[in-house]
Order: C-alpha cells, then sequence, then structure tokens
C-alpha cells in the first residue's frame, strides 16, 4: 500500500517537475494525510530524489537520480500491457534467469525482469554479455504469443524494429540493425537481443526477450576486448540519459510492434526491418556453422532468414550466421 502511494506520488511530481504542487492538493489525489505524504517524500529523498519543501507552495522535484525501479518506469508509461508487472533487482548473474523463474511462478505476458547490474549477462550461442552496474539497460519481457514454433526467430527480428525505434525517437541517434538483431551506431554494438523460448512439438509455451543497451557507459570504460567493437548512446552522443525513460519508451514500441505483428503478420514489421538495416546492397561475408559464405544482402525472407545474392547469381537463404562486411 505505501509503495504503490509512493509510486503515485512521484508520478505527480515527474509531470509537474519544477513546479511547485501543494500539500492540499496531493493528499487529495492521493487520498492521504499530508502527515503521510511528508513520510513518503522523506523516503524518495533517502532514495536521492532533490525535493524542494515550501510551506504554502508546497513540494516541487528539482532532480531525479536515474534510478530503474518500477515506480520510475510505471510513472512514465502508456502501455496497455507491457511493463506493468515489473520485478527489478539491483544485481542478478542474468536477467533472462529471472525471467524463466517468474513464469513458474505465475508471471503473464508482457512482465518486465529488470536489473542494474548483471554479474553473467549472456549474449547468443553461450557468448557473454558485459552489464556493469548502472550504466545501461538490461531487461527480459515475458511473451506469449500464439504462432507455431518455427516463426520464433521473426520475434527477434520484431524486437529489433522496436527498440531502433524507441532509441531513435528518444535519442535521434542513427540506429541501424545488423542481420539479425545487432543494434549498431557507427558499425559499433550498442544493443543486443537474446531470445529464448521454451516450447514443444509446434507450440511455443512462451518466449524470453533479453534486451541489453549501453546507455551512460563511458566510451573508455569498456573492456579492451571490447573497446573497438562497442559503444553507448552517451558515448555517441555526449549528453546522458535517464534509463527509465528509454525502458518506457521500448515497452510502448515494443508493445506496438507485437500488436501489429499479431494482427497483420510479419510483412510490415519486414519492410520496417529493412528500412533500418545497416548492409543491405552491399557485400558481406556470412560466418555460417557451415562455413564461410560470400555474397551481396539483399533482404530479409519471411523466415526471417537474411538473402544472400552468391557470385554466381543465385539468392540463397541464411538462417544461422554472424555477419561481416567485406
Ligand atoms: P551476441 O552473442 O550477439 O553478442 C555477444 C558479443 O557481443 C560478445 O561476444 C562480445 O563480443 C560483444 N559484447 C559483449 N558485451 C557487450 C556490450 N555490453 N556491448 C556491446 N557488445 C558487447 C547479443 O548477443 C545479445 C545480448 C543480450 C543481453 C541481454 S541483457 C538482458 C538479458 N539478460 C542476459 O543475460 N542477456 C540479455
Amino acid at each position: 500500500m505505501g509503495s504503490e502511494i509512493r509510486e503515485h506520488l512521484l508520478a505527480l511530481l515527474i509531470e509537474h517537475a519544477d513546479q511547485f504542487v501543494s500539500g492540499e492538493e496531493i493528499s487529495r489525489q492521493l487520498g492521504c494525510t499530508r502527515t503521510a505524504i511528508w513520510k513518503h517524500i522523506d523516503e524518495l529523498r533517502k532514495a536521492g530524489y532533490e525535493i524542494e519543501a515550501r510551506p504554502k507552495a508546497g513540494y516541487c522535484l528539482r532532480y531525479q537520480p536515474d534510478r530503474i525501479a518500477p515506480e520510475e518506469i510505471k510513472a512514465l508509461l502508456s502501455t496497455r500491457r507491457f511493463g506493468h508487472a515489473i520485478h527489478y533487482v539491483e544485481s542478478v548473474d542474468s536477467t533472462q534467469w529471472l525471467a524463466h523463474q517468474g513464469v513458474r511462478s505465475g508471471a503473464k505476458e508482457g512482465a518486465l525482469f529488470l536489473a542494474d547490474e548483471q554479474t553473467q549477462g549472456r549474449g547468443r550461442m553461450g557468448r557473454k554479455w558485459h552489464s556493469p552496474p548502472r550504466s545501461g539497460i538490461w531487461m527480459s519481457l515475458l511473451l506469449q504469443p500464439q504462432i507455431p514454433l518455427n516463426l520464433a526467430p521473426q520475434l527477434t527480428l520484431m524486437a529489433s524494429v522496436g527498440v531502433t525505434r524507441a532509441i531513435r525517437r528518444e535519442t535521434g541517434l542513427p540506429v541501424t540493425i545488423k542481420w539479425p538483431n545487432d543494434l549498431l551506431i557507427d558499425g559499433k554494438k550498442v544493443c543486443g537481443i537474446l531470445t529464448e523460448l521454451r516450447g514443444e512439438q509446434d507450440q511455443i509455451h512462451y518466449v524470453v526477450l533479453g534486451i541489453g543497451m549501453n546507455v551512460n557507459t563511458p566510451a573508455a570504460s569498456f573492456p579492451e576486448d571490447l573497446k573497438t567493437i562497442a559503444t553507448s548512446l552517451a558515448a555517441e552522443s555526449g549528453r546522458t540519459y535517464r534509463r527509465a525513460k528509454l525502458i518506457a519508451a521500448i515497452l510502448e514500441e515494443l508493445e506496438h510492434v507485437y500488436d501489429l505483428y499479431l494482427t497483420e503478420g510479419f510483412e510490415p514489421i519486414r519492410h520496417s526491418w529493412e528500412s533500418f538495416a545497416c548492409m543491405l546492397g552491399q557485400s558481406v561475408t556470412a560466418h555460417t556453422p557451415q562455413g564461410p559464405r560470400q555474397g551481396i544482402a539483399r533482404g530479409l525472407h519471411a523466415s526471417g532468414a537474411l538473402l544472400l545474392e552468391t557470385d554466381e547469381g543465385v539468392v540463397v537463404p541464411v538462417y544461422s550466421a554472424d555477419i561481416r562486411q567485406v
């Protein structure tokens, strides 16, 4: 109950940031006493918020720390389902693990699992994902789509479209997608997406969509092996971003693109994906499990495969590979 009131109070202060809201108005909207408000203001201050209090004028939010606790995100969220249940922890091995656990405890579609730090963040194919404290977004979203198992790769592509839109909308940075789902700025990876699914026969039980984004990470603080291949939104723009605002935007864009996918199918997603793709029309090498293949990246097949035009002029689908420009 207390945390619900605090969420409302924070939402109200954020809505009127840099303006005073009277104690009377707050107690009317929240249905609690002035003493209770004071107690919650005190809690928020301890969490790092600067809230000015003036007799007669009321309370005014002057500074918000870059927190990603549920109340921060919910105050900014306008989705119908995504992010309505948020499970936040300060540190975890992987938010993917949190989400799989969450399903066992009854979590539903749209539930969000996130952490300020991951100690064993995962990439695809057993790779590691560097997830230092408080500088990025490390989140996993639970989906339960009623689609056949063989269409699952489309979900990853759909997600990369949603996240690209969110970053472009919030930062104006020219993010592009490298097949299948690396998000790049100027050739460096700013965000990775990992889809893990549980299903059997032809049925998907659920999908955990993992999103890792470098937000305020200073360029110099990346480990040596990532310095030349990774970047962050802050390193590219020279300013920092509020992660809660970005998360709210990601959830909104993902819900939008997911609903579009469920009602109209993959075609509109395919078009958006191609409009954001960075290597189409270029010569690339696809490092597939069967060995390297060279060709020109031509577009996206409905299955989610990358269409590669070989030197012989034949267009072949590539289902699993790391793509490099030649
Ligand atoms: P990926 O396999 O495409 O990328 C992993 C590769 O990317 C690594 O081998 C390394 O070269 C590089 N890399 C590692 N960390 C970073 C980083 N912070 N920024 C840029 N490049 C990096 C991509 O896998 C999928 C990543 C998903 C991460 C999310 S975070 C929330 C969720 N929880 C979790 O454990 N994983 C997902």
